[in-house]
């Protein structure tokens, strides 16, 4: 026990890359050792445990990890005892319902006496539950996808990102279960450590600024001193933008941080009212 507060994320698959690169924008400087079983980071007081994704919820509510990164599909399914703590935007992806391509499903209610194979056994009895259907479930430990074609199952509950594998088995979506993403566990339980209480403040905050600075972007421009207004109206800034003066006393700059997906739907507006030198910048942290 060295008192650094212990961090899981999966050791080798999807998650990996994204969960390494989340923590070194946090500024957390650690070599990516995924064969070894763990790495503590050189300049900051946290270790990174490497764990195959369906164990991180176990370790975390035994707390021998404090928090981990995890798809919520994991989380669900284990319904081991843990809290989410933020949702981090990566690893997106759905747990559908589906059916061979030549047959025909129009309502749920047409499950009732069907066989479904799936891997998220618990995820999908809580909802035919909820939605009060009766349905035989296959376990399966992977390549769910074949099952129809098999002749084991009539439909299959499984992860869908692209569709490809769906599209490849001959399958298509009968109705959505849930919509999953990357977060962060902890134990049910508060730290009763003090110093890792504070190390995980610290850390959250961090993951917070490098998560609203992927939505945003830094916008500027040069415009026009007399359309300040007519440009202050199209920038869906949720601040005052900045306004500077230019040695062309006729000229303004104008910078903005703005939503990312918002830049291309005003750019025309923009060059409409005069903008030009337009410039937009990514930015690496925000501090709320
Ligand atoms: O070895 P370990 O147990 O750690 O890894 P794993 O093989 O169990 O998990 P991995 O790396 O495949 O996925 C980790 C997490 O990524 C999952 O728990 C999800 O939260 C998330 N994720 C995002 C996905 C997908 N997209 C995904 N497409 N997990 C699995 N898939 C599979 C799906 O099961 C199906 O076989 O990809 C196939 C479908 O993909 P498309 O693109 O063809 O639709
Ligand atoms: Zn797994």
């Amino acid at each position: 026990m060295n008192g650094n507060l212990k961090i899981a994320i999966q050791k080798k698959g999807r998650l990996t890359e994204k969960s390494v690169e989340l923590l070194k924008l946090c500024g957390f400087d650690f070599e990516n050792y995924s064969e070894r079983l763990f790495v503590s980071a050189r300049n900051y007081p946290i270790d990174i445990l490497f764990l195959r994704d369906d164990d991180i919820p176990e370790y975390v509510k035994d707390k021998v990890a404090d928090i981990g990164i995890v798809g919520e599909n994991v989380v669900l399914e284990k319904q081991t005892q843990t809290v989410t703590l933020e949702k981090l935007g990566f690893g997106r992806c759905s747990l559908l319902l589906a059916h061979p391509n030549d047959k025909e499903l129009n309502s749920l209610s047409e499950i009732n006496g069907k066989t479904i194979a799936t891997t998220y056994p618990r995820i999908l009895t809580n909802f035919l539950k909820k939605n009060d259907l009766n349905a035989n479930i296959i376990e399966l430990s992977g390549s769910v996808e074949i099952a129809p074609s098999l002749g084991v199952a009539d439909l299959i509950c499984d992860i869908v990102s692209t569709g490809n594998t769906l599209m490849m088995n001959k399958l298509k979506k009968s109705f959505k279960v849930f919509d999953s993403e990357a977060v962060i566990i902890s134990s049910k339980d508060k730290l009763d450590d003090e110093k890792k209480n504070k190390i995980l403040k610290d850390l959250l905050r961090r993951i917070r600024s490098v998560l609203s600075a992927r939505s945003s972007k830094y916008l500027m421009m040069n415009i026009p001193k007399d359309s300040l207004k007519k440009i202050t109206e199209i920038i869906p800034s949720l601040k005052s933008p900045t306004v500077l003066h230019l040695a062309d006393e006729n000229m303004l700059a104008v910078h903005a941080v703005i939503p990312s997906d918002k830049f291309w739907s005003i750019i025309e507006d923009l060059k409409k009212a005069g903008a030009s030198g337009i410039i937009l910048l990514p930015i690496e942290n925000m501090i709320a």
